[in-house]
């Protein structure tokens, strides 16, 4: 299990603009109690904003971010979804192919942190096997912490997870390492196991777990949703 929140890669560079082609895309949903941070934190990741007001996230959505990463061109796609507990059954919709899942609880909310037994429990009943399961501390700015880490390793050695984030989406501390964290991770994985054709082929451990997207832009639903999506990036 990764110990660390620290552990970006300087092998691991974000890339603003649209790739010709890209090598590999890996999807990660982020799943945890409404109010968590869940949508804070992909804004924080993708475009280096933070919003005081809260809005409820009713549908999921994707953000992508792009890098180069190892040599190759990768994009991962940030699924956010909704926490409220009558949405819980369409959210398991988005699990599908997801290569990674952040538990995010609120680490000044311990009702948040005890939820996320219930959240793992949908992504191991709804993902691939072979999902990298991450557990996220948010709001780590917040002075009044209710969760501490030994918790959170606990929960992370009990459950086998892969491995333990803390952030901020507020002052945007931990968010970059963070997201480098979780497709180091992927990659790692995908380097040492060389699952690329089995991947494909729907033989892999998750679905879109390193599946080489050989670019022809106009096949595969993550290329359309791309192109479409190719204005909202602004960095
Ligand atoms: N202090 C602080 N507040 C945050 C942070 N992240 C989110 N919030 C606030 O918490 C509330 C819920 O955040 P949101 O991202 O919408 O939660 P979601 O329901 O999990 O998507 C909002 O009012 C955010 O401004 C953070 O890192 N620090
Ligand atoms: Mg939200």
């Amino acid at each position: 299990m990764m110990e660390s929140s620290a552990d970006s890669s300087e092998e691991i560079k974000r890339e603003c603009t649209e790739f010709e082609y890209t090598d590999y895309t890996y999807k990660a949903i982020v799943v945890g109690s409404s109010g968590a941070g869940k949508t804070s934190l992909i804004r924080r990741a993708v475009d280096n904003r933070f919003d005081d007001a809260y809005t409820i996230t009713i549908a999921g959505d994707f953000s992508k971010l792009l890098f180069l990463a190892f040599h190759k061109r990768v994009k991962l796609q940030l699924w956010d979804t909704c926490g409220l507990e009558q949405y819980r059954s369409i959210n398991k919709i988005y699990f599908k192919g997801a290569s990674a899942a952040l538990l995010l609880f609120d680490c000044t909310q311990k009702e948040s942190f005890e939820a996320c037994g219930e959240w793992l429990r949908d992504v191991r009943e709804n993902c691939s096997p072979g999902t990298r399961v991450f557990l996220v501390a948010a709001k780590t700015d917040l002075p009044e912490r209710r969760v501490l880490h030994e918790q959170m390793v606990q929960f992370a050695r009990e459950n086998e997870l892969s491995g333990m984030l803390e952030v901020s989406a507020k002052t945007g501390a931990g968010v970059d390492s963070a997201v480098k964290s979780v497709l180091k991770e992927l990659m790692r994985e995908f380097v040492v196991a060389k699952p690329v054709v089995a991947a494909a082929k729907g033989k892999g451990t998750a679905k879109t777990e390193g599946v080489k997207k050989k670019l022809k832009p106009s096949s595969g639903k993550t290329l359309r949703q791309t192109k479409k999506r190719k204005a909202a990036c602004d960095c």
